[in-house]
């Protein structure tokens, strides 16, 4: 894998090309080379170290990558993120910088119509398409849930896929079975990887991805002919090296030891930590927290109020409760006692204000700090120190207990 995707011997435009006579404004492809930037500041060689006006120019002279994408057991949400960013217009562009040849959801064919145009596109760019595939693939009995013109899903996938120069598997699904291969599995779900063990894939997991990590993978690979460099389980590390809780706007509160303790409640509406709500972003890695969706701040799990369920992760979604409490690792475990949120407030009278008097409302507040624990009862908001509510049980158990 030395090479890019195709060359201009082919005869395909570059974006450049394309833009200009799709008459897509510069404004929009700079728009969209600016978001590819946020989602992959670092790691990805298209946008690293680069000002937009440099990506732009870069991948303006690239060869528009054929991409085949195949469609098996899903819910068709990662089609549904890539083509709806917040201006309509970054849709239309997106479909211009991609040369998607194939894609049952998205074209006008159907029937033989769509299956001939299926054997055109391997036929032309064999060996040099990126097959990007959604969903996860049934193998039990042979196969038989899922046919497509007839053949098993997993006879197409080893086909199309066969023949592809880069593998992308989108979504959680396509990556490792996802929501098909939970309990009781019935159709025997499995991820790409799973079918095709030794080919070239990019696992790209999420329920759904954020849609500039696929393009960034397939740009670099149509740019310069490779994949950035990947984590053990196959996905870029520029997109899925951290954990959520490492840069979770909420982790004030996790380190302050606010928790929301039922949907609704004053914490929740204060935007206080989800932990104990069942969030599982100190286990999970991705770039949510970070990189929103379509472009809008806080459009994200967790910046809308809802638990982190571990989409990302194989051994979490679909594995554990939603709501389930996971235990922290230990980097991630509160500390034992947390700063005051606020200066507390003393009934010092202002003439014995002054350093003495500051140092004793200082240690006063250390010891009401350290005297505070987490506390398990439903509805517990009291002032830390203060009498429990009736029917309280120990508050000894926290998540610093899980860690
Ligand atoms: Fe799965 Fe994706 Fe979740 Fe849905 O393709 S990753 S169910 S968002 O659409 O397949
Ligand atoms: Fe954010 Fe969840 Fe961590 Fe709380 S537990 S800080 S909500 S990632
Ligand atoms: Fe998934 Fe958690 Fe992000 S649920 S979308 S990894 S915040």
């Amino acid at each position: 894998m030395s090479s890019p995707v195709v060359t201009s011997s082919t005869g395909l435009e570059t974006i450049d090309e394309r833009l200009l006579q799709c008459g897509i404004s510069r404004r929009a492809f700079l728009r969209f080379c600016s978001s590819l930037m946020i989602a992959a500041p670092f790691g990805l060689a298209i946008t690293e170290k680069m000002t937009p006006e440099a990506v732009a120019q870069g991948l303006g002279k690239v060869i528009r990558p054929p991409v085949i994408w195949l469609a098996f057991q899903d819910c068709t949400g990662c089609t549904e993120t890539l083509l709806r960013p917040s201006h309509p217009d970054l849709g239309d562009l997106i479909l211009n910088i991609i040369s998607l040849e194939y894609h049952e959801t998205l074209m006008a064919g159907s029937g033989k119509q769509a299956e001939a145009a299926l054997a055109e596109a391997v036929r032309t760019y064999s060996g040099k398409y990126v097959c990007v595939v959604e969903g996860s693939i049934p193998t039990r009995d042979k196969g038989i849930y899922m046919k497509l013109a007839g053949r098993p899903a997993m006879e197409v996938l080893d086909d199309v896929a066969g023949k592809a120069a880069a593998i992308v598997a989108i979504g959680s699904c396509a990556s490792w079975g996802g929501i098909p291969s939970a309990d009781p599995d019935p159709t025997g779900a499995v991820g790409v990887v799973d079918l095709l063990p030794n080919k070239t894939i990019v696992n790209l997991p999420g329920c759904p991805p954020n849609p500039y990590t696929l393009l960034g993978v397939v740009l670099q690979f149509a740019a310069s002919g490779t994949l950035p460099e990947l984590d053990d389980k196959r996905r870029p590390k520029f997109a899925y090296d951290r954990d959520i809780h490492e840069h979770c706007p909420r982790r004030a509160h996790f380190d302050a030891g606010r928790f929301v303790k039922q949907f609704g409640d004053q914490g929740h509406r204060e935007g206080w930590c989800l932990y104990e709500m069942g969030c599982k972003g100190p286990d999970t890695h991705a770039g949510c927290s970070t990189r929103h969706f379509n472009e809008i701040p806080d459009v994200w799990p967790i910046g809308i109020g809802a638990p982190c369920i571990g989409c990302t992760e194989k051994h979490i979604a679909f594995r554990e409760p939603m709501f389930k409490v996971v235990p922290l690792h230990t980097f991630a475990a509160p500390p034992e006692t947390y700063a005051p949120i606020s200066a507390p407030q003393g009934t010092v009278s202002p003439i014995a204000t002054g350093l003495v008097g500051l140092a004793a409302g200082a240690l006063a507040g250390a010891g009401f700090v350290a005297s505070r624990k987490f506390s398990k009862v439903p509805d517990d908001e009291s002032v830390p120190g203060s009498d429990p509510p009736s029917g309280g049980g120990s508050s000894e158990t926290g998540p610093k207990d899980g860690a």
